[in-house]
């Protein structure tokens, strides 16, 4: 006789039945992906031309299930230590100017990284934020073309840095959080994978361009930032990200010096000041606990200097020249 399984009954143990497909998929998956040294994990897997580590790979396909974009979303991407700590700030202090004083601002008393949920790191059963205040903010490290279109027909707000401070960023993060039980990665071994593109969401380079090209098709849509612009006229740039979000500054507000007083709360000085960033932990999803501190090392354009040989920015700049070239797009500082 022949049994057939049992039929779902309710929408939950449907979604349940998916989520358990999917797990099966990944699993599979992974056998076949190609596989490279990690920075944080073990492994990473190229994926569709990106190396990934294993759970933000599950992650993309269930989000391409369960996730549902709504069309005044906004999200943060940026390739991994590029800025997200800082716009994360700067996007929900300009977009909630109004609910806060800046005696007792929000952020006075909680991490940057929590202001806004990071897609990459949620987990089944996802959170419902059916109701969160429109315009809802997300924030990824997932290259475009990995997104599903629901999702990129939203507005983005990309950040791009100086693929050498990147770098370098990168590899501290990566030595603070990598489990104890891994071998260290030495600093050499991390600047021939990054050449390589073998790193969290990697290349790097391929992640940029991604971004570039499509703010360059609707640039309505796609508002692409450059950390070392930020860092040089904080002002302006806040202000094209008020417009952006369909908040612009007013001219009484304008008068009042709200723009600086946005610049000033989130610059590096003073969020890293913080007792509530100096200490205790950030937990994103199951994907790693960061300490909060680690969100804040030094902040600067340029620190590449201290680590890099002339050999070494040459090659990093030769392969930016080489990938670039004829897209327009220049990184770093000018
Ligand atoms: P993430 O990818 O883990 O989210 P992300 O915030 O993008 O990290 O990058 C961290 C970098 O931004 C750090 O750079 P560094 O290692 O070269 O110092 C961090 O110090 C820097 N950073 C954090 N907050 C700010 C800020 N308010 N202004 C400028 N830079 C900042």
């Amino acid at each position: 006789m022949l049994i057939s399984p049992t039929p779902p009954t309710t929408q939950e143990s449907k979604e349940d039945t998916q989520h358990n497909k999917i797990c099966k998929e990944h699993e599979h998956l992974l056998q076949t992906l190609p596989k490279g040294n990690g920075w944080m994990v073990q492994h990473l897997y190229n994926y569709n031309g990106f190396w990934l580590n294993s759970y933000i790979i599950k992650n993309i396909l269930l989000l391409n299930t369960f996730f549902k974009p709504q069309p005044s979303d906004i999200f943060l991407a940026s390739f991994m230590k590029s800025g997200t700590t800082w716009l994360k700030a700067l996007m929900f202090s300009t977009l909630n100017r109004h609910r806060y004083n800046s005696s007792d601002h929000h952020l006075l008393h909680h991490n940057p990284q929590s202001t806004f949920p990071y897609l990459d790191s949620e987990c089944y059963p996802f959170t419902d934020f059916t109701n969160a205040p429109s315009p809802r903010l997300f924030a990824t490290h997932y290259p475009r073309l990995l997104l599903p279109s629901c999702i990129t027909s939203c507005k983005f707000v990309y950040v791009c840095r100086d693929p050498k401070d990147v770098l370098i960023s990168k590899w501290h993060f990566a030595c603070k959080i990598r489990s104890k039980d891994l071998k260290p990665v030495a600093f050499e071994e991390a600047f021939e994978l990054f050449c390589d593109g073998v790193s969290d969401y990697g290349p790097y380079w391929d992640h940029v361009l991604s971004y570039w090209k499509a703010s360059l098709e609707s640039p309505d849509m796609i508002l692409f930032l450059k950390y070392e612009e930020m860092k040089k006229q904080p002002v302006v740039e806040v202000r094209k990200l008020a417009a952006f979000m369909g908040k612009p500054f007013t001219v009484e507000e304008e008068e009042k010096g709200e723009v600086e007083k946005i610049v000033e709360l989130c610059s590096f000085e003073k969020l890293s000041g913080l007792e509530v960033n100096k200490n205790g932990v950030e937990k994103l999803g199951k994907l790693a606990v960061v300490e909060r501190g680690d969100f804040f090392r030094k902040g600067e354009v340029g620190d590449w200097k201290n680590y890099l040989s002339e050999e070494m920015k040459e090659r990093i700049d030769r392969i930016s020249d080489e990938k670039f070239k004829d897209s327009g797009l220049i990184v770093g500082a000018n």
